[in-house]
């Protein structure tokens, strides 16, 4: 039985031998309680973050956060993303946008979407408006999912649906996106089409629109 409580813990704490081994008892037991892992995960990183804004860690300590999380999603993935659908689904381009480097979030979405049988165009990280919007003229993709863990990161949302306007492509392409400092209020400020934190969520509005 997972002790959710013990593994926020163990990642705020950044113990990477004991997160590992919880980890792996989950994926003994079945995978079952992955998602609540993830979650439990998820606010070890909140910990970890806070202990930043406080001073108590540093740059290096969310590096290694970082590491250690893509390990994690790593060992849970299998059960996290469930079995691949046969049905293709249509195609999406996801990227971290202009700016902001961090990627653990967009790569989970990205592993849950293309389970659940989109064909997904991974730009990667730090990614400007143009290289989005000439990505999506080219391969003719109509569903733009956008990640950002940065509140500056923003702005960056804000032009890349601006250039889709300036290309005279902003009514062919369907604009989510998601990460902490998204919500509904800034979605509708940039003029996105959608916001999601789940990535569970995310791909519930990307199937409605194929
Ligand atoms: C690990 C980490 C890093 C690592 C990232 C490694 C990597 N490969 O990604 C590194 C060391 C690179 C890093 C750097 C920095 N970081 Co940092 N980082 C974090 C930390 C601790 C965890 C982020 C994370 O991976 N969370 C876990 C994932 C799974 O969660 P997630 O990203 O939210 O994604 C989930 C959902 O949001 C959603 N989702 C995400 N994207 C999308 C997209 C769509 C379409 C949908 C539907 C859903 C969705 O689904 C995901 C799965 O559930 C956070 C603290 C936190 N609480 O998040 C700080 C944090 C994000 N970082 C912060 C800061 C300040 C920085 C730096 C500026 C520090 C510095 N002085 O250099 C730099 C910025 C570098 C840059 N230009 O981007 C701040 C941001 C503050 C703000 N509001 O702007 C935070 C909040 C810490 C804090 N409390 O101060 N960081």
């Amino acid at each position: 039985m997972l002790d959710q409580k013990r593994l926020k813990e163990v990642m705020g704490d950044l113990k990477e031998e004991e997160l590992y081994a919880i980890l792996k008892d989950v994926m003994k037991d079945g995978g079952k309680d992955a998602p609540k892992a993830m979650d439990a995960l998820r606010e070890g990183m909140d910990v970890i973050g806070k202990l930043y804004e406080s001073g108590e860690y540093f740059v290096s300590d969310l590096i290694y956060a970082g590491e250690l999380m893509t390990e994690s999603v790593e060992i849970l993935r299998d059960a996290l993303v469930g079995p691949n659908s046969t049905t293709k689904k249509g195609k999406l381009l996801i990227c971290t946008v202009e700016g902001d480097l961090h990627d653990i979030g967009k790569n989970i979405v990205k592993a849950m979407m293309v389970a659940a049988g989109f064909e997904v165009v991974d730009l990667g990280i730090d990614v400007k408006p143009e290289e989005i919007v000439k990505t999506a003229k080219e391969q003719g993709i109509k569903i733009i999912a956008l990640s950002s863990c940065l509140t500056l990161a923003v702005e960056s949302m804000e032009k890349t649906v601006a250039a889709f306007k300036e290309n005279g492509m902003r009514d062919q392409v369907k604009i989510l996106i998601g990460g902490n400092p998204v919500n509904e209020a800034i979605c509708s400020y940039i003029g996105a089409d959608a916001w999601a934190h789940s990535p569970q969520q995310g791909i519930n509005t990307c199937q409605s629109w194929v």
